[in-house]
Protein backbone atom coordinates (compact mmCIF):
# COMPACT_ATOMS: atom_id res chain seq x y z
CA UNK A 1 0.00 0.00 0.00
CA UNK A 2 1.38 3.50 -1.37
CA UNK A 3 1.96 6.22 1.45
CA UNK A 4 -0.17 9.27 0.45
CA UNK A 5 1.00 11.71 2.07
CA UNK A 6 5.01 11.75 1.93
CA UNK A 7 6.11 14.55 3.19
CA UNK A 8 3.95 14.67 6.41
CA UNK A 9 4.84 12.75 9.17
CA UNK A 10 2.60 12.14 12.38
CA UNK A 11 1.19 15.54 13.27
CA UNK A 12 2.77 16.33 17.54
CA UNK A 13 1.38 18.45 20.46
CA UNK A 14 4.31 21.07 20.19
CA UNK A 15 2.56 23.67 22.39
CA UNK A 16 1.46 27.47 22.29
CA UNK A 17 4.86 28.61 21.99
CA UNK A 18 5.62 26.21 18.29
CA UNK A 19 5.76 28.13 15.25
CA UNK A 20 5.84 24.36 13.25
CA UNK A 21 2.93 25.01 10.89
CA UNK A 22 2.60 20.75 10.80
CA UNK A 23 1.95 20.83 14.91
CA UNK A 24 -0.92 21.25 17.13
CA UNK A 25 -0.32 24.04 19.79
CA UNK A 26 -3.73 23.09 21.99
CA UNK A 27 -4.90 20.02 20.93
CA UNK A 28 -3.14 17.74 23.29
CA UNK A 29 -5.22 14.60 23.13
CA UNK A 30 -3.85 12.98 26.51
CA UNK A 31 -4.31 15.98 28.63
CA UNK A 32 -6.89 16.07 31.08
CA UNK A 33 -9.87 18.45 31.70
CA UNK A 34 -12.13 18.16 34.01
CA UNK A 35 -11.52 14.68 34.29
CA UNK A 36 -11.86 13.22 31.04
CA UNK A 37 -8.60 13.66 28.23
CA UNK A 38 -8.97 16.47 25.17
CA UNK A 39 -9.30 13.12 22.88
CA UNK A 40 -12.75 11.83 24.90
CA UNK A 41 -14.36 15.05 24.89
CA UNK A 42 -13.94 16.03 21.80
CA UNK A 43 -14.07 12.69 19.80
CA UNK A 44 -13.24 14.42 16.10
CA UNK A 45 -14.40 12.62 12.95
CA UNK A 46 -13.28 13.19 9.37
CA UNK A 47 -15.71 14.04 6.96
CA UNK A 48 -15.74 11.71 3.97
CA UNK A 49 -17.15 13.77 1.32
CA UNK A 50 -15.43 16.74 1.35
CA UNK A 51 -12.12 15.39 2.62
CA UNK A 52 -11.86 12.52 0.51
CA UNK A 53 -13.83 13.18 -2.32
CA UNK A 54 -14.52 16.99 -2.41
CA UNK A 55 -11.91 18.82 -4.90
CA UNK A 56 -13.14 22.81 -4.92
CA UNK A 57 -15.74 22.13 -7.96
CA UNK A 58 -18.11 24.88 -7.62
CA UNK A 59 -20.92 26.53 -10.01
CA UNK A 60 -18.02 28.75 -11.50
CA UNK A 61 -15.30 26.49 -12.26
CA UNK A 62 -13.79 22.67 -12.20
CA UNK A 63 -11.95 20.84 -9.05
CA UNK A 64 -8.74 22.19 -8.28
CA UNK A 65 -7.18 20.03 -5.84
CA UNK A 66 -5.98 16.33 -6.88
CA UNK A 67 -8.88 13.80 -5.11
CA UNK A 68 -8.13 11.21 -8.02
CA UNK A 69 -6.11 9.63 -5.25
CA UNK A 70 -3.83 8.24 -8.53
CA UNK A 71 -6.76 5.78 -9.58
CA UNK A 72 -8.94 6.66 -12.92
CA UNK A 73 -11.23 3.15 -12.17
CA UNK A 74 -14.11 3.99 -9.42
CA UNK A 75 -13.49 0.90 -7.69
CA UNK A 76 -9.99 1.13 -7.83
CA UNK A 77 -10.33 4.73 -6.63
CA UNK A 78 -12.61 3.87 -3.66
CA UNK A 79 -10.23 1.73 -2.20
CA UNK A 80 -7.25 4.29 -2.21
CA UNK A 81 -9.55 6.48 -0.69
CA UNK A 82 -9.65 4.25 2.12
CA UNK A 83 -6.31 4.27 2.39
CA UNK A 84 -5.78 7.86 2.13
CA UNK A 85 -8.59 8.16 4.62
CA UNK A 86 -6.75 6.12 7.09
CA UNK A 87 -3.58 7.77 6.44
CA UNK A 88 -5.08 11.26 6.98
CA UNK A 89 -6.79 9.81 10.51
CA UNK A 90 -3.54 8.27 11.74
CA UNK A 91 -1.42 11.21 11.21
CA UNK A 92 -4.01 13.76 12.43
CA UNK A 93 -5.01 11.20 15.70
CA UNK A 94 -8.39 11.96 14.53
CA UNK A 95 -10.39 8.68 15.91
CA UNK A 96 -13.73 9.10 13.83
CA UNK A 97 -15.29 9.33 10.24
CA UNK A 98 -18.38 10.14 9.12
CA UNK A 99 -19.73 8.99 5.64
CA UNK A 100 -22.44 8.90 2.56
CA UNK A 101 -22.85 5.45 1.27
CA UNK A 102 -21.94 7.35 -2.47
CA UNK A 103 -18.35 8.88 -0.92
CA UNK A 104 -17.13 5.40 -0.03
CA UNK A 105 -18.07 3.29 -3.51
CA UNK A 106 -20.85 5.66 -6.41
CA UNK A 107 -23.52 4.44 -8.07
CA UNK A 108 -22.98 1.83 -10.61
CA UNK A 109 -25.30 0.54 -13.69
CA UNK A 110 -27.91 -1.17 -10.90
CA UNK A 111 -28.96 -0.95 -7.55
CA UNK A 112 -27.70 -4.34 -7.05
CA UNK A 113 -24.30 -3.80 -8.23
CA UNK A 114 -23.81 -0.34 -6.57
CA UNK A 115 -24.86 -2.70 -3.07
CA UNK A 116 -22.36 -5.02 -4.36
CA UNK A 117 -19.56 -2.59 -4.54
CA UNK A 118 -20.16 -0.97 -1.81
CA UNK A 119 -19.98 -3.99 -0.05
CA UNK A 120 -16.65 -4.83 -1.28
CA UNK A 121 -15.33 -1.40 0.18
CA UNK A 122 -17.08 -1.73 3.46
CA UNK A 123 -15.65 -5.27 3.83
CA UNK A 124 -11.85 -3.44 3.36
CA UNK A 125 -12.73 -0.68 5.66
CA UNK A 126 -13.96 -2.88 8.82
CA UNK A 127 -10.47 -4.40 8.48
CA UNK A 128 -8.50 -1.17 8.28
CA UNK A 129 -10.25 -0.51 11.19
CA UNK A 130 -9.54 -3.62 12.91
CA UNK A 131 -5.85 -3.11 12.58
CA UNK A 132 -5.69 0.51 13.68
CA UNK A 133 -8.89 1.09 16.52
CA UNK A 134 -10.43 3.71 14.22
CA UNK A 135 -14.32 4.14 14.18
CA UNK A 136 -17.11 5.01 12.89
CA UNK A 137 -19.19 7.77 14.02
CA UNK A 138 -22.27 7.84 11.99
CA UNK A 139 -23.38 7.04 8.21
CA UNK A 140 -25.87 8.19 6.33
CA UNK A 141 -27.40 7.91 2.47
CA UNK A 142 -26.56 10.63 -0.50
CA UNK A 143 -29.95 10.80 -1.21
CA UNK A 144 -29.83 14.04 -2.81
CA UNK A 145 -27.72 14.18 -5.46
CA UNK A 146 -29.20 11.92 -8.28
CA UNK A 147 -31.32 13.00 -11.11
CA UNK A 148 -33.99 10.51 -9.48
CA UNK A 149 -33.81 12.77 -6.07
CA UNK A 150 -34.67 16.46 -8.11
CA UNK A 151 -37.86 16.50 -5.93
CA UNK A 152 -36.87 14.92 -3.05
CA UNK A 153 -36.41 11.52 -1.89
CA UNK A 154 -38.60 10.62 1.34
CA UNK A 155 -40.63 13.71 0.52
CA UNK A 156 -40.97 13.36 -3.55
CA UNK A 157 -44.43 13.03 -5.02
CA UNK A 158 -43.07 10.14 -6.82
CA UNK A 159 -44.21 6.53 -4.59
CA UNK A 160 -41.11 4.94 -6.89
CA UNK A 161 -38.74 7.46 -5.89
CA UNK A 162 -39.63 6.83 -2.20
CA UNK A 163 -39.25 3.06 -2.87
CA UNK A 164 -35.65 3.56 -3.99
CA UNK A 165 -35.13 5.95 -1.57
CA UNK A 166 -36.21 3.39 1.13
CA UNK A 167 -33.88 0.29 -0.37
CA UNK A 168 -31.07 3.21 -0.13
CA UNK A 169 -30.93 3.95 3.21
CA UNK A 170 -31.60 0.59 4.30
CA UNK A 171 -28.37 -0.52 2.74
CA UNK A 172 -26.72 2.43 4.24
CA UNK A 173 -27.68 1.75 7.70
CA UNK A 174 -26.42 -2.38 7.21
CA UNK A 175 -23.22 -0.46 6.15
CA UNK A 176 -22.91 1.78 9.13
CA UNK A 177 -24.05 -1.09 11.55
CA UNK A 178 -21.07 -3.45 9.55
CA UNK A 179 -18.41 -0.46 10.23
CA UNK A 180 -20.11 -0.29 14.32
CA UNK A 181 -21.53 3.33 13.91
CA UNK A 182 -22.91 5.36 16.68
CA UNK A 183 -25.36 6.80 14.71
CA UNK A 184 -27.20 7.72 11.63
CA UNK A 185 -28.03 10.62 10.33
CA UNK A 186 -30.74 12.07 8.06
CA UNK A 187 -30.15 15.21 6.30
CA UNK A 188 -33.01 16.42 4.61
CA UNK A 189 -31.19 16.48 1.10
CA UNK A 190 -33.81 18.00 -1.12
CA UNK A 191 -36.59 17.46 1.87
CA UNK A 192 -38.06 20.54 1.52
CA UNK A 193 -39.81 22.91 -1.31
CA UNK A 194 -39.37 25.62 -4.09
CA UNK A 195 -42.70 26.55 -4.49
CA UNK A 196 -46.24 25.46 -2.30
CA UNK A 197 -47.66 26.13 -5.78
CA UNK A 198 -47.07 22.22 -6.91
CA UNK A 199 -46.40 21.06 -3.47
CA UNK A 200 -48.87 18.65 -0.90
CA UNK A 201 -46.88 19.68 2.28
CA UNK A 202 -48.94 17.76 4.80
CA UNK A 203 -48.49 14.59 2.51
CA UNK A 204 -44.85 14.96 2.19
CA UNK A 205 -44.28 15.25 5.44
CA UNK A 206 -46.49 12.50 6.64
CA UNK A 207 -44.56 10.16 3.96
CA UNK A 208 -40.85 11.43 5.59
CA UNK A 209 -41.98 10.36 9.01
CA UNK A 210 -42.93 7.04 7.25
CA UNK A 211 -39.29 6.37 5.99
CA UNK A 212 -38.28 7.38 9.32
CA UNK A 213 -40.19 5.17 11.21
CA UNK A 214 -39.26 2.31 8.66
CA UNK A 215 -35.75 3.21 9.15
CA UNK A 216 -35.96 2.74 12.76
CA UNK A 217 -37.87 -0.65 12.59
CA UNK A 218 -35.46 -1.80 10.29
CA UNK A 219 -32.05 -0.35 12.01
CA UNK A 220 -33.32 -2.00 15.63
CA UNK A 221 -34.18 -5.11 14.13
CA UNK A 222 -30.67 -5.59 12.54
CA UNK A 223 -28.95 -4.28 15.79
CA UNK A 224 -28.40 -1.11 15.54
CA UNK A 225 -27.93 0.00 18.49
CA UNK A 226 -27.02 3.97 18.50
CA UNK A 227 -29.06 7.15 17.60
CA UNK A 228 -30.70 8.77 14.82
CA UNK A 229 -29.94 11.84 13.79
CA UNK A 230 -31.86 14.56 12.45
CA UNK A 231 -29.13 17.49 10.73
CA UNK A 232 -31.06 20.77 10.99
CA UNK A 233 -30.53 23.27 7.99
CA UNK A 234 -33.21 25.97 7.33
CA UNK A 235 -32.64 26.36 2.98
CA UNK A 236 -30.15 25.04 0.41
CA UNK A 237 -29.91 23.27 -1.72
CA UNK A 238 -34.47 23.55 -1.73
CA UNK A 239 -35.78 27.29 -0.89
CA UNK A 240 -37.11 25.82 2.36
CA UNK A 241 -36.05 22.64 3.94
CA UNK A 242 -38.57 20.78 5.75
CA UNK A 243 -36.19 20.37 9.09
CA UNK A 244 -35.20 24.32 9.27
CA UNK A 245 -34.12 24.55 12.79
CA UNK A 246 -33.71 21.97 15.90
CA UNK A 247 -37.08 23.66 17.47
CA UNK A 248 -38.89 22.84 14.10
CA UNK A 249 -37.62 19.47 14.20
CA UNK A 250 -38.15 18.82 17.63
CA UNK A 251 -42.17 19.55 16.57
CA UNK A 252 -42.03 17.25 13.63
CA UNK A 253 -40.73 14.21 15.69
CA UNK A 254 -42.64 14.60 18.60
CA UNK A 255 -45.94 14.83 16.18
CA UNK A 256 -45.24 11.74 14.45
CA UNK A 257 -43.84 9.76 17.79
CA UNK A 258 -40.11 9.73 17.07
CA UNK A 259 -38.32 11.49 19.78
CA UNK A 260 -37.23 8.42 20.99
CA UNK A 261 -34.73 7.39 18.92
CA UNK A 262 -34.01 10.45 17.06
CA UNK A 263 -32.00 13.27 18.59
CA UNK A 264 -29.89 16.19 16.88
CA UNK A 265 -26.71 16.61 14.67
CA UNK A 266 -26.30 20.33 14.88
CA UNK A 267 -24.22 22.00 12.14
CA UNK A 268 -22.46 25.43 13.09
CA UNK A 269 -23.12 26.55 9.47
CA UNK A 270 -27.06 25.52 9.23
CA UNK A 271 -27.44 27.77 12.54
CA UNK A 272 -26.60 30.80 11.17
CA UNK A 273 -28.02 30.22 8.23
CA UNK A 274 -31.37 30.14 9.96
CA UNK A 275 -30.89 33.40 11.43
CA UNK A 276 -29.63 31.70 14.58
CA UNK A 277 -26.30 31.60 17.00
CA UNK A 278 -24.55 28.19 17.00
CA UNK A 279 -25.05 28.26 20.94
CA UNK A 280 -28.85 28.92 20.54
CA UNK A 281 -29.36 25.74 18.65
CA UNK A 282 -27.28 23.44 20.72
CA UNK A 283 -28.94 25.31 24.22
CA UNK A 284 -32.60 24.27 22.10
CA UNK A 285 -31.20 20.41 22.11
CA UNK A 286 -29.92 20.55 25.36
CA UNK A 287 -32.68 21.54 27.12
CA UNK A 288 -35.28 19.50 25.06
CA UNK A 289 -32.99 16.46 25.98
CA UNK A 290 -31.93 16.07 22.01
CA UNK A 291 -28.70 17.02 21.70
CA UNK A 292 -26.40 14.40 19.96
CA UNK A 293 -24.14 15.06 17.80
CA UNK A 294 -22.17 18.71 16.04
CA UNK A 295 -21.09 18.93 12.38
CA UNK A 296 -17.71 21.47 13.25
CA UNK A 297 -17.41 24.27 10.72
CA UNK A 298 -18.13 27.83 9.88
CA UNK A 299 -19.75 30.20 7.84
CA UNK A 300 -18.87 33.18 6.58
CA UNK A 301 -21.24 36.51 8.04
CA UNK A 302 -21.40 38.19 4.66
CA UNK A 303 -22.29 34.85 2.25
CA UNK A 304 -25.47 33.86 2.86
CA UNK A 305 -24.52 29.78 2.06
CA UNK A 306 -23.69 27.13 3.50
CA UNK A 307 -19.38 27.87 3.08
CA UNK A 308 -18.39 24.85 5.51
CA UNK A 309 -15.33 26.79 6.55
CA UNK A 310 -13.14 24.64 8.55
CA UNK A 311 -13.72 26.45 12.35
CA UNK A 312 -11.26 28.67 13.77
CA UNK A 313 -13.17 31.39 15.70
CA UNK A 314 -12.20 30.56 18.95
CA UNK A 315 -15.10 32.42 20.98
CA UNK A 316 -18.21 30.52 18.86
CA UNK A 317 -15.88 27.00 19.70
CA UNK A 318 -16.27 28.06 23.72
CA UNK A 319 -19.96 28.73 23.91
CA UNK A 320 -20.56 25.61 21.74
CA UNK A 321 -18.11 23.52 24.02
CA UNK A 322 -19.51 24.89 27.09
CA UNK A 323 -23.06 24.06 26.24
CA UNK A 324 -21.73 20.12 25.10
CA UNK A 325 -20.25 20.30 28.93
CA UNK A 326 -23.47 21.55 30.53
CA UNK A 327 -24.98 18.48 28.12
CA UNK A 328 -22.70 16.22 30.08
CA UNK A 329 -20.71 15.17 27.02
CA UNK A 330 -21.37 12.90 23.69
CA UNK A 331 -22.42 9.67 24.44
CA UNK A 332 -22.33 8.89 20.47
CA UNK A 333 -22.16 11.88 19.11
CA UNK A 334 -18.80 14.04 18.54
CA UNK A 335 -17.46 16.64 16.70
CA UNK A 336 -17.56 15.60 13.02
CA UNK A 337 -15.97 18.21 10.70
CA UNK A 338 -18.40 19.13 7.72
CA UNK A 339 -15.67 21.46 6.79
CA UNK A 340 -13.81 21.96 3.11
CA UNK A 341 -10.58 24.00 2.89
CA UNK A 342 -11.39 27.05 0.48
CA UNK A 343 -10.64 26.22 -3.40
CA UNK A 344 -7.61 28.42 -3.53
CA UNK A 345 -6.25 25.95 -0.56
CA UNK A 346 -5.60 23.33 -3.10
CA UNK A 347 -2.37 21.38 -2.28
CA UNK A 348 -2.49 17.90 -0.11
CA UNK A 349 -0.85 20.36 2.62
CA UNK A 350 -4.02 22.30 3.41
CA UNK A 351 -5.93 19.07 4.50
CA UNK A 352 -3.45 19.08 7.13
CA UNK A 353 -3.30 22.74 8.02
CA UNK A 354 -7.02 23.04 7.71
CA UNK A 355 -7.43 19.76 10.32
CA UNK A 356 -5.16 21.37 12.37
CA UNK A 357 -6.54 24.67 12.56
CA UNK A 358 -10.44 23.12 13.76
CA UNK A 359 -8.67 20.73 16.23
CA UNK A 360 -7.16 23.28 17.81
CA UNK A 361 -10.07 25.64 17.71
CA UNK A 362 -12.03 23.45 19.51
CA UNK A 363 -9.00 22.27 22.03
CA UNK A 364 -8.27 25.96 22.83
CA UNK A 365 -12.89 26.18 23.23
CA UNK A 366 -12.90 23.06 25.64
CA UNK A 367 -10.10 24.60 27.57
CA UNK A 368 -12.30 28.47 27.97
CA UNK A 369 -15.06 26.34 28.25
CA UNK A 370 -13.90 24.15 31.52
CA UNK A 371 -12.64 27.47 32.74
CA UNK A 372 -15.97 29.20 32.72
CA UNK A 373 -17.73 26.67 34.52
CA UNK A 374 -14.89 25.93 37.13
CA UNK A 375 -14.42 30.06 37.52
CA UNK A 376 -18.34 29.77 38.12
CA UNK A 377 -18.87 33.39 37.94
CA UNK A 378 -21.45 32.88 35.29
CA UNK A 379 -23.12 30.00 36.77
CA UNK A 380 -23.60 32.13 39.70
CA UNK A 381 -24.84 34.71 38.27
CA UNK A 382 -27.83 32.86 36.64
CA UNK A 383 -28.78 30.74 39.57
CA UNK A 384 -28.87 34.15 41.28
CA UNK A 385 -31.07 36.08 38.72
CA UNK A 386 -33.58 32.72 39.17
CA UNK A 387 -33.50 32.93 42.82
CA UNK A 388 -36.97 33.76 43.05
CA UNK A 389 -38.17 30.62 42.24
CA UNK A 390 -36.31 28.85 45.22
CA UNK A 391 -38.52 30.20 47.91
CA UNK A 392 -42.11 32.20 48.52
CA UNK A 393 -44.38 32.71 46.16
CA UNK A 394 -41.92 30.94 42.95
CA UNK A 395 -41.32 27.80 44.82
CA UNK A 396 -45.64 27.68 45.26
CA UNK A 397 -45.98 28.22 41.37
CA UNK A 398 -43.40 25.93 40.81
CA UNK A 399 -44.89 22.73 43.25
CA UNK A 400 -48.40 23.98 41.60
CA UNK A 401 -49.46 25.32 45.04
CA UNK A 402 -50.62 28.42 42.68
CA UNK A 403 -53.03 29.09 40.32
CA UNK A 404 -54.74 32.54 38.96
CA UNK A 405 -56.45 32.90 41.73
CA UNK A 406 -53.83 33.08 44.61
CA UNK A 407 -51.34 34.91 42.38
CA UNK A 408 -53.64 37.34 41.27
CA UNK A 409 -54.28 37.85 45.50
CA UNK A 410 -50.19 38.03 45.74
CA UNK A 411 -50.09 40.55 43.37
CA UNK A 412 -52.87 42.71 44.78
CA UNK A 413 -51.32 42.46 47.71
CA UNK A 414 -47.73 42.96 46.91
CA UNK A 415 -48.17 46.18 44.22
CA UNK A 416 -45.70 47.26 42.28
CA UNK A 417 -43.37 44.86 41.35
CA UNK A 418 -40.30 46.14 39.23
CA UNK A 419 -38.06 47.08 42.50
CA UNK A 420 -37.81 43.02 42.19
CA UNK A 421 -36.05 43.30 39.33
CA UNK A 422 -32.09 43.45 39.07
CA UNK A 423 -29.77 44.55 36.21
CA UNK A 424 -29.04 41.64 33.13
CA UNK A 425 -25.45 42.75 33.10
CA UNK A 426 -24.58 41.67 29.53
CA UNK A 427 -22.00 43.71 29.07
CA UNK A 428 -20.27 42.77 32.60
CA UNK A 429 -20.78 38.83 31.48
CA UNK A 430 -19.02 39.63 28.17
CA UNK A 431 -16.38 41.14 29.67
CA UNK A 432 -15.53 38.11 32.22
CA UNK A 433 -16.01 35.74 28.83
CA UNK A 434 -12.73 37.93 27.59
CA UNK A 435 -10.83 37.54 31.16
CA UNK A 436 -11.60 33.67 31.24
CA UNK A 437 -10.33 33.39 27.53
CA UNK A 438 -7.02 35.78 27.18
CA UNK A 439 -6.17 34.33 30.33
CA UNK A 440 -6.01 30.49 29.71
C1 LIG B 1 -25.13 19.69 4.03
C2 LIG B 1 -24.98 18.81 5.17
C3 LIG B 1 -24.42 17.44 4.87
C4 LIG B 1 -24.70 16.48 6.00
C5 LIG B 1 -24.56 15.05 5.63
O1 LIG B 1 -25.32 20.88 4.16
O2 LIG B 1 -24.21 19.47 6.14
O3 LIG B 1 -23.06 17.52 4.59
O4 LIG B 1 -23.91 16.76 7.09
O5 LIG B 1 -25.44 14.68 4.64
NI1 LIG C 1 -23.51 18.60 7.90
NI1 LIG D 1 -23.96 21.72 5.78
Amino acid sequence: MSEYFKNISKIKYEGRNSTEPLAFKYYDPDQLIGGKTMKEHLKFALSWWHTMGGDGTDMFGVGTADKTWGESDPAARSKAKVDAAFEIMDKLSIEYFCFHDRDLSPEYGSLAETNEKLDEVTDYIAEKQKETGIKCLWGTAKCFDHPRYMHGAGTSPSADVFAFTAAQIKKAIEATVKLGGNGYVFWGGREGYETLLNTDMGLELDNMARLMHMAVEYGRSIGFKGDFYIEPKPKEPTKHQYDFDTATVLGFLRKYGLEKDFRMNIEANHATLAQHTFQHELRVARVNGVFGSIDANQGDPLLGWDTDQFPTNIYDAALCMYEVLKAGGFTNGGLNFDAKARRGSFTQEDIFFSYIAGMDTFALGLRIAQKMIDDGRIDKFIADRYSSWNTGIGKDIIDGKAGFAELEKYALSKGEVTSSLSSGRQEMLEAYINNIMFSI
